[in-house]
């Protein structure tokens, strides 16, 4: 069905479905690598582009696709590019976007690897990379130099939770000739459209909300326009970091009910945020759905809701945070977010432990940050458990 005038519940919905021979009520998987063709005319034609037929896994598949397809609707972009994770869309952007003498822009506060990968390893390709804080676009304009050409923003960031003006950076890529790159993992296309508000090319984990059990690992990027689109579906090919059909079906699966968890998990996410700033052990809370977030303001222009992540630091700092997280028994302790159950885990010393001291310190992700995603169970379990792993303090 082509679900291009439909409201977003009945895209996520139906945005996959395909018409297979059958008529199954739900994308197949279609688990093979390769794909027979009528006869050699045909195979020569699919490889030339005269046909549109499938070839292999790896160049594109027909899960993959109707995966793709439904992102690139829900995001109002071209089309979509799924990937073997949310790194493999990052790398596969940085690998389209950046060359040899080319400078990237970038939020300091980002996912740590999204930052270790410019830092470590494209710059020993000479790609040159700016951290600054996004959130305020001053220093997007002083960071500019005359061989950048990408601007790459998170938001909001993870962990720190700050915001970034989306169409504030638009209006700069674009009177900059810069391609603006956002990673909308923390919102989901249901919360925030980057595309809508002037961006070129949104990303995903979609390993968070738009999977959102926990179950794979995988990315997608959306473009605005087929340049870019080629560009990157380009790159994405030859490094080889393709999603798998069985993942894209499960991703297929999530997708469907990604708003009615977003917004039970949001909901639930602002009663713990109330909690836990009237608290008397927690010196401070950061969760964009608060009055006191510094870009409350921003959060409520530029998303329709306020998400399930937060950050906070207890007033005992890294100590009573280490006797918090080994003292939640529903709060699952492990990383990643976006999932149905609630999660708790500390950046500086895991998903941000690459990061070096300086940077971290420079980007807002002290000792102290607490990160927690809260999911879907019932809210007085949720707060129960924490109100006890807070008393043991
Ligand atoms: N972008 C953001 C904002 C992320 O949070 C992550 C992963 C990625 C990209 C990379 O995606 P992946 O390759 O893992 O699918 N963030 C994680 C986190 O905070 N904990 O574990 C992974």
């Amino acid at each position: 069905m082509n679900t291009s005038d439909k409201g977003f519940n009945t895209k996520l919905i139906h945005g996959g479905d395909i018409d297979d021979v059958f008529g199954s009520a739900n994308v197949p998987i279609y688990q093979t690598s390769t794909f027979r063709f009528k006869n050699a005319q045909h195979g020569a034609d699919c490889f030339s582009g005269k046909s549109d037929g499938y070839i292999y896994t790896r160049i594109a598949n027909p899960t993959i696709r109707a995966l793709e397809k439904s992102v690139a609707d829900l995001e109002n972009g071209f089309d979509g590019i799924a990937t073997s994770s949310g790194m493999g869309a990052i790398s596969s952007v940085y690998m389209a976007l950046l060359g040899a003498g080319k400078h990237i822009i970038s939020s300091d506060a980002v996912y740590g690897p999204a930052r270790g990968i410019l830092e470590q390893d494209f710059s020993r390709f000479n790609v040159e990379a700016s951290f600054v804080n996004t959130s305020n676009p001053e220093n997007i304009i002083k960071a500019i130099q005359p061989n950048t050409c990408v601007l790459y923003i998170e938001t909001p960031a993870n962990p720190t939770m700050n915001l970034t003006d989306i169409a504030a950076c638009a209006e700069i890529a674009k009177k900059h000739n810069l391609i603006l790159v956002v990673d909308n993992t923390f919102s989901s296309p249901y919360l925030q459209k980057p595309l809508d508000l002037g961006a070129d090319v949104v990303l995903h984990s979609v390993t968070k909300f738009i999977n959102g059990h926990a179950d794979i690992v995988g990315g997608i990027i959306v473009a605005k326009d087929k340049k870019i689109y080629k560009q990157i579906r380009h790159a994405m090919v030859y490094l080889g970091c393709n999603m798998d059909p069985t993942q894209a079906y499960m991703t297929l699966r999530g997708l469907k009910t990604l708003a009615i968890r977003m917004e039970r998990s949001q909901e639930n996410a602002m009663k713990v945020a109330e909690f836990l700033a009237n608290h008397p052990k927690v010196a401070w809370v950061k969760y964009p759905g608060l009055p006191s977030h510094p870009h409350h303001e921003l959060a409520k222009k530029q998303m329709k809701g306020f998400g399930a992540v937060m950050s906070f630091g207890l007033k005992g700092g890294y100590q009573a945070g280490e006797k918090l997280m080994n003292n939640v028994h529903l709060a699952l302790l492990a990383v990643s977010l976006g999932g149905v159950e609630t999660l708790i885990q500390h950046p500086a010393s895991m998903t941000h432990a690459a990061v070096s001291k300086e940077n971290k310190l420079e980007a807002g992700i002290t000792d102290d940050l607490v990160r927690f995603s809260v999911g879907i169970e019932d809210i007085d379990d949720i707060i129960n458990d924490l109100k006890n792993g807070l008393d043991k303090i």
